[in-house]
């Protein structure tokens, strides 16, 4: 048996459209038109293209966004006014801070300074706080949008073994605290692997849910999973390829082709959690703009 190949790019198209029919309405009753706001600091070719994402997303579902270009060298106090302006802005809702940011620049400062209310990456300690607690927070963008897979396939969780492979503050962490919480998804009994890890094989042996978020290419190899496994891979590698435009092709962290015939479910890279993570930001910008968190 093949698994289900778990579509995020249409999934995260069919969010957007279900958002965009929710700004319509909004904007038929006179209410608050979401407004993302973006900075992004010097040329990284990948966040150009992680940006130029979200700015196409946000027109697509009708939202404002505004994005702050500033060369590499910008200092870090500059950076910190434009983070208290955007603060202060009251037609912002809510303000992303594209990483990664130039070695001269101290992204926990730079995170500290944005005011939670408005963190709609939910990289804020007092963010990660309440999602650790329950509270209701903003969620980061790429654990709700594995959340947000899982539930629109109905994939049973409750009482599953997951195993997370990498303790990124951003994907790792996060997810192992969200699936092991109560409700749905969730009530999984949750192992969190990383570099230190020993004998990562058993671990992930023993998992109805993988989480891979390594950022190696191929990491999670056939042998590795269990028949029938789910498997979420966060994975967006470039890899040399001579033969594509760009002279680049995305890859996962999982060898997708050989899980294909014993997983479950899995998540292709393009097109799987990527998409769903974009997805997310802007399903935490229009709560934002509602002020249905706090
Ligand atoms: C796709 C990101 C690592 C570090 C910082 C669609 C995106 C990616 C892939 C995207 C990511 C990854 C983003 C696909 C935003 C996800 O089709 O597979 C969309 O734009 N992402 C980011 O802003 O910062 C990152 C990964």
């Amino acid at each position: 048996m093949s698994a289900t190949i778990i579509d995020g790019k249409h999934l995260a198209k069919t969010i957007k459209e279900e958002l965009k029919h929710e700004v319509d309405r909004i904007r038929e009753n006179g209410g608050k038109i979401p407004h993302l706001g973006a900075v992004l600091v010097g040329e990284n070719p990948a966040s150009e293209s992680y940006i130029r994402n979200k700015v196409r997303s946000c027109e697509q579902c009708g939202f404002k966004s505004t994005l702050i270009r500033k060369p590499a060298n910008i200092t870090q106090p500059q950076l910190l006014s434009i983070i208290q302006d955007l603060n202060q802005d009251d037609d912002v809702d809510g303000f992303i801070v594209q990483l990664p940011l130039p070695d001269h620049i101290d992204e926990e400062t730079v995170t500290l300074a944005i005011d939670p209310k408005k963190d709609v990456d939910g990289f804020h300690p007092v963010n990660f706080g309440r999602m650790a607690l329950g509270i209701p927070a903003y969620l980061p963008a790429t654990p709700n949008g594995i959340l947000e897979m899982l539930k629109r396939y109905n994939i049973e969780t409750s009482g599953k073994h997951c195993v997370v492979v990498g303790r990124s503050n951003i994907v790792g962490k996060p997810i192992s605290i969200l699936l092991s919480g109560k409700g749905y998804p969730g009530n999984c009994t949750v192992t969190l692997t990383h570099s230190r890890t020993q004998n990562l094989k058993e671990e992930t042996l023993r998992a109805d849910i993988i989480i891979a978020a390594i950022g190696r290419p191929d990491f999670i190899t056939a042998d590795m999973i269990k028949e029938g496994a789910v498997i979420i891979d966060v994975g967006i590698n470039r890899v040399e390829d001579v033969t594509a435009k760009r002279g680049y092709r995305l890859k996962g962290d999982v060898d997708y082709n050989a899980l294909l015939a014993k997983a479950s479910f899995i998540t292709p890279v393009p097109g799987g959690v990527g998409p769903m993570t974009v997805a997310s930001l802007l399903m935490n910008t229009l709560n934002a703009s509602k002020k249905l968190i706090y």
